[in-house]
């Protein structure tokens, strides 16, 4: 029988090979056609916008649809075929443009036009254009299955990438060396003289290119509103209006603050929001009220209780409630058809919805510790390193990345419940609700368990353990850390792209090995790092511990 569709960017791949019938995230087959003659559409416009920068012409409105195109794609972003309809249109708009750009740079027309960067037109209709996306599936047999598998890494790696370098953007601190590599890594898809290595190459630039633009984000963060510090954050509610935000964009977050500031409406972050509360620059409003929630996929439960407005700016959206439906909001580029989407940097409806919602009540909860990042923690390296050379620390460990739906994700708590009491963990991303509530206590004042912030703040977690690497004179490789990933997103890919290009070895990745990873390209990645799946709690404490 034909399959509906094929996706398996991500670990709730179903049956661990991918999805055809629907989603496991809920997307549908028209979406997931309009997702790939997206993908299928920047590899044309890449084609040219690469070749136009080898002859020196650049163009911003090319490299930022470029990102949102891609971010459009990453999982849990856009269930609406509206708005994916008109990111393909901005597509070949923004191909041709790119075309013109590379002529009028002195171009010639080159030989062997790829049939994605030729003058193709979107149909009129969205039912069209999934048929027309049909015709450009993820599966492609015609490729050598491993050479695909490298190829799908460095496209996932892209999307996020992408989703870091649109933060960037907003924040106005872009870099073409970003889009650059994304233009050189879309189009080189298309090259069929392209074989296995030069895949797995490109991967390993992605990931040295992704810390740049992680390295971008962190400073145009800081830069904007200061260092993150080290912050208690309230789980319960205050009494009054309420709106909460789920993303990850920060930016948003201070306008929105900016908005509501003196309307008796309370913010409250969700899930990778969370690391919002230790920027000196966000935390001083005083109606940044709390974190409410735990991991992305616990919403449908979880903002079921919330009375207030809520509003998405990036993943991880599901299918709403009816009881918080008309009470939801989508930015950026998050979309879910029949919620109201909103285009630019007025917050209004959200704050009328909000204050036309219910009242929360004064509910105190438990706090959590956030804002770790290597300033923070770098502010103590004497104590640390102190820590280390008495014993009093035996080894550090970074447990982080995607949250997710798999009963096997509790591996991830039951690690950090086990782990003996002289050992510290850096957690960062979503992954970390599955272990800040516990009460890990501290090691002479230093927390066992240390929140450095978002996923992009994998950057923040490189500069501890090069900074560590530096204080103990030896490589990251030799210190007395390990590094175990959650995944589920394409996030999570390219931040695993970085540590491997960092040549950092023996990380352990779970809860399931990624479905477009076929055994000969995952023996590559065992032999040349050490990847190595998670397994039980305890023989992995074991062997980290090297007991
Ligand atoms: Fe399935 Fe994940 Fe693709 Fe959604 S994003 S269709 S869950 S593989
Ligand atoms: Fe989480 Fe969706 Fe990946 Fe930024 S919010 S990490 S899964």
């Amino acid at each position: 029988m034909e399959e509906a569709m094929f996706c398996y960017q991500c670990e709730q791949a179903a049956q661990g090979v991918g999805c055809t019938k629907i989603g496991v995230c809920g997307k549908k087959p028209d979406v997931a056609a309009l997702q790939d003659l997206i993908i299928w559409g920047v590899k044309g416009l890449s084609w040219w916008a690469d070749k136009a920068r080898g002859k020196g012409a650049v163009d911003n409105e090319i490299n930022v649809l470029t990102i949102e195109a891609i971010f459009h794609t990453v999982t849990n972003v856009d269930f609406d075929p509206d708005s994916l309809a008109k990111v393909v249109r901005r597509c070949a708009e923004m191909r041709d443009r790119a075309r013109k750009m590379y002529e009028d740079a002195g171009g010639s027309t080159p030989e062997n036009i790829p049939d994605a960067a030729r003058d193709w037109q979107p149909p009129g209709s969205v039912e069209e254009m999934v048929a027309e996306g049909r015709k450009h599936p993820v599966k492609d047999p015609s490729i050598d299955p491993d050479v695909k598998s490298v190829m799908e890494l460095l496209i996932y790696g892209c999307k996020g990438m992408s989703a870091y370098a649109d933060h960037v953007h907003i924040l106005g601190n872009d870099d073409d060396e970003v889009y650059a590599f994304i233009h050189k890594a879309m189009a080189s898809t298309l090259d069929p003289n392209m074989g296995l290595m030069d895949y797995v190459n490109l991967c390993m630039e992605c990931g040295t290119v992704n810390l740049k633009c992680q390295e971008l984000l962190y400073k145009g963060h800081a830069g904007r509103f200061g260092t993150p510090e080290p912050t208690k954050v309230n789980t319960g509610s205050r009494a009054g209006k309420a709106i909460l935000v789920s993303g990850h964009d920060l930016p948003f977050m201070e306008e929105l603050l900016k908005q509501t500031e003196g309307k008796g409406i309370n913010v409250y972050t969700h899930v990778e929001m969370l690391p919002a509360h230790g920027y000196p620059g966000l935390k001083k409003y005083s109606h940044l009220a709390g974190n409410w929630g735990g991991g992305w996929q616990d919403q449908y439960k979880e903002l079921s209780e919330f009375p207030g407005a809520i509003i998405f700016n990036t993943n991880c959206i599901q299918r709403p409630a009816d009881v918080y439906h008309d009470r939801l909001f989508t930015w950026g580029n998050v979309g879910w058809p029949g919620v109201r989407h909103l285009e630019d940097w007025d917050f209004s409806p959200v704050i009328e919805k909000a204050l036309a919602s219910d009242d929360w009540t004064d509910n105190p909860g438990k706090e959590l510790l956030t804002g770790c990042g290597h300033n923070a923690i770098l502010g103590m390296a004497d104590k640390v390193i102190e820590a280390v050379k008495s014993g009093d620390i035996r080894r550090f460990y970074v447990i982080g990345g995607c949250d997710g739906a798999k009963p096997g994700r509790n591996y991830y708590t039951r690690m950090a419940e086990q782990l003996p009491k002289d050992t510290v963990i850096l957690t960062l991303a979503c992954g970390k609700y599955r272990m800040n509530r516990l009460d890990l206590g501290d090691i002479g004042g230093i927390p066992r368990l240390l929140d450095v912030g978002q996923c992009n703040d994998t950057y923040s977690a490189v500069q501890v353990a090069l900074a560590l690497a530096d204080a103990f004179d030896c490589g990251v490789n030799d210190l007395p850390l390990s590094v175990i990933l959650s995944w589920y997103e394409q996030k999570a890919i390219v931040c695993l792209l970085s540590l491997l290009s960092l040549g950092i070895l023996n990380i352990k990745i779970g809860p399931s090995l990624p479905a477009f990873v076929t055994p000969n390209v995952l023996n590559f990645l065992v032999e040349k790092f050490n990847v190595a799946p998670i397994g039980e709690v305890e023989d992995d404490i074991r062997q980290t511990l090297g007991a």
